[in-house]
């Protein structure tokens, strides 16, 4: 094949389009805000670099005698020296990898014990459960729960401790540097600390039924003081509906089949099968971030679940007048 070379600038412009698309990209791995991300991202890239020079190595010399030795259809070309065994080679090509991936093994042992260091005891305790399809957040000393949305403040430890109420989910928010699987019956912690305020998005990367990849991570590291007042915000029951539409759809809340599945603690409603709505009007995004948390998507979603999130374990409620729809979400929407 034959290159123009308008063509050949094409394809280089693709080839660094393709290399640069991850870098410095909200998910990038290497991206790390984390100390202990940025140990995991500073390993990987140790490993990075001597893979590419062996690559490189090895990839050079097999092109160099490809294009060197290549059959010429012609006799007259002389026949390399062959060789049979070369002892000095042999013991070089054994030992230098042995060196080699003992150095990386040190390293990467020395990384998974920076990563996997426990955090210290006044660290902020966060429960991480996994649901088909959506994530649940217990905090534990201030005792509240909330869904898909977590908040956290930057520059004081935390350890997340993360499980399943159902099938293996995980849970992997690539700016943290690595993932760890939420597995029913059993707890894994992953302990960190942000050092940078920011949203940071994931996703659960174990495959856990229909609406696996509607199962998205969204953490908030905000400020100490950003903080303290979401904590307090949350850790109030939901304020009372004031106003006549809110209230009414307080009532259609109440006398439908949600109070089977939801929370909103300061009513009786308290299932903890679906995500607790005690603060819903706070969150960003509805469906563990299926579609943003606005008024016209929460009246789609209270109506027709199963076109927007098909297979949630919610039913549609197509009974309902638009009337009681547009209540039901005024109220959704006032709880702050
Ligand atoms: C059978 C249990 C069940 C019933 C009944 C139910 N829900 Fe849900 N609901 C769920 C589940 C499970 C989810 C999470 C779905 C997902 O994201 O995959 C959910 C999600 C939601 C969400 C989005 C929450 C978020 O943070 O993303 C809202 C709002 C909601 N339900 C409101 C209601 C209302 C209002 C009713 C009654 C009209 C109701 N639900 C009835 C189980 C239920
Ligand atoms: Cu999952």
């Amino acid at each position: 094949m034959r290159l123009t070379a308008s063509k050949r600038s094409r394809w280089v412009r693709a080839l660094w389009l393709v290399a640069l698309t991850g870098c410095g990209a909200p998910l990038d791995s290497f991206n790390t805000v984390t100390p202990r991300g940025d140990a995991v991202s500073a390993y990987f890239t140790l490993v990075l670099l001597p893979s590419f020079l062996v690559l490189a190595l090895v990839g050079g010399a097999l092109a160099y005698v490809l294009v060197r030795y290549r059959d010429r259809g012609l006799r007259d070309v002389p026949e390399p020296a062959q060789i049979h065994g070369h002892t000095r080679l042999e013991i070089a090509w054994t030992i230098a990898p042995v060196i080699l991936l003992t150095v990386l093994f040190g390293l990467a042992f020395q990384t998974m014990r920076t990563v996997e260091a426990d955090s210290p005891a006044d660290a902020l305790t966060i429960r991480v459960i996994g649901h088909q399809w959506w994530w649940e957040y217990e905090y534990a000393m201030p005792g509240f729960v909330t869904a898909n949305e977590v908040h956290l403040p930057v520059g004081r430890p935390v350890r997340f401790v993360v499980g399943s109420a159902d099938v293996v989910h995980s849970f992997w928010l690539p700016q943290l540097g690595w993932k760890k699987d939420a597995i029913p019956g059993k707890w894994n912690d992953i302990n960190a600390e942000f050092t940078e305020p920011g949203i940071y998005d994931g996703w659960c990367t174990e495959f856990c039924g229909t609406q696996h990849a509607w199962m998205r991570v969204r953490v908030f590291a905000d400020s100490p003081e950003q903080f303290d007042a979401w904590l307090h915000q949350q850790q109030a029951p939901a304020a009372p509906a004031a106003q006549p539409t809110a209230l009414r759809g307080q009532q259609i809340f109440l006398q439908n089949t949600c109070v089977n599945c939801h929370a909103v603690r300061g009513t009786v409603a308290q299932a903890r099968v679906g995500p607790d709505l005690t603060h819903f009007g706070a969150r960003t995004t509805i469906g563990a971030g299926v579609v943003a948390n606005t008024p016209d998507h929460l009246r789609h979603w209270l109506r027709e679940v199963q076109a927007v999130k098909p297979g949630a374990l919610m039913p549609n409620y197509t009974a309902l007048s638009d009337e009681e729809i547009a209540s039901l979400a005024e109220y959704l929407m006032g709880l702050e």
